[in-house]
């Protein structure tokens, strides 16, 4: 028996089977959780649903996080598939294409720094509010973030920015449905993975080595990977952790080099 049987999960996020939120789903299902797929626009619908069917999921539902609208309607939706749930995953982030290449004062303006901030945190927030009447007591949320929350890495730029107020976000957020509900919300901060999100970005190929070079596993880590330390993390197996960001990532960050002794 898995270890998230009779649990269900709305996961939002996947684009494709590369998608670190098709990990999750994958990982998820595996343990026993009934699994729903949100998607962002119709052109990704047919991806998505072949998804779902792989995890044995018939529930598949529009979802633009930018419009409350939207996620109203998502869970008014999925209140006729399901009378309450148990996981929330965020597996969402979007900046401007410009603002990820080059000097960070000079690519980043008002415009994108607020749409990232908006697409990329305050769009867990506002999941969480919708969600939170469906929600059951002792729940689990989860989101995904990346080092660049807390390094300065080159070009990730208002995206690294995002990710800090992602990642206060899952900090208040545990302490605002803690109390009452027992509902907690946790991060994985994954390492560079080639997904849909990846593929736009410039010189990943050398980043990807790099992070080979430069971590304790020298490696890099997978979708599968990371689902796994999700579905722990969205279990009762991990009913002790809430506000925390755990780290899926060879042991990049911990890990220097040092000089060739
Ligand atoms: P992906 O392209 O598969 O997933 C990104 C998802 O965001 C897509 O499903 C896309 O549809 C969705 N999205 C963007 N704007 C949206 C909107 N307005 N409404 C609804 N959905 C929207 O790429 P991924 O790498 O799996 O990214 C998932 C998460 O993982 C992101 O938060 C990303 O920052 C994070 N992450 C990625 C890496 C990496 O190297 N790939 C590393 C660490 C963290
Ligand atoms: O969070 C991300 C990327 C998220 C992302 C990707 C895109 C590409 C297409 C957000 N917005 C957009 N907008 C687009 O138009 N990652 C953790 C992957 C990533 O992106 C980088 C990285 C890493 C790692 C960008 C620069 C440097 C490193």
């Amino acid at each position: 028996m898995g270890f998230l049987t009779n649990k269900k999960a709305l996961i939002v996020g996947v684009a494709s089977n590369r998608s670190i939120a098709w990990g999750i789903a994958e990982a998820m299902a595996k343990q026993g959780c009934e699994i729903a797929l949100s998607y962002q626009t119709q052109k990704l619908k047919k991806r998505v649903d072949k998804c779902a069917a792989l995890c044995n999921s018939n529930i598949v539902i529009e979802c633009d996080v930018g419009s409350d609208l939207s996620i109203e309607k998502t869970f008014t939706k999925l209140k006729s598939h399901w009378d309450n749930f148990d996981i929330l995953v965020h597996s969402v982030a979007f900046a401007s294409h410009e603002a990820l290449d080059g000097n960070y004062i000079e690519v980043t303006t008002r415009d994108n720094f607020a749409t990232a901030h908006d697409i990329s945190s305050y769009s867990f927030t506002a999941l969480a509010k919708a969600a939170n009447p469906m929600l059951n007591d002792n729940g689990a949320l989860l989101t995904v973030s990346y080092l660049g929350a807390i390094r300065a890495i080159p070009n990730y730029n208002v995206m690294g920015v995002a990710k800090a107020s992602l990642e206060a976000n899952v900090r208040y957020m545990a302490a605002a449905l803690g109390p009452r509900r027992g509902i907690r919300v946790n991060a994985v901060s994954a390492g560079p993975i080639k997904t849909l999100a990846a593929s736009g970005i410039k010189n990943f190929g050398k980043l990807l080595d790099y992070a080979v070079n430069n971590s304790a596993l020298k490696r890099n880590v997978t979708t599968e990977e990371v689902g796994n330390v999700a579905a722990f993390l969205c279990s009762d197996l991990a009913s002790g952790i809430t506000g925390e960001i755990t780290y899926v990532d060879s042991g990049y960050s911990v890990y220097d080099q040092g000089p060739n002794l």
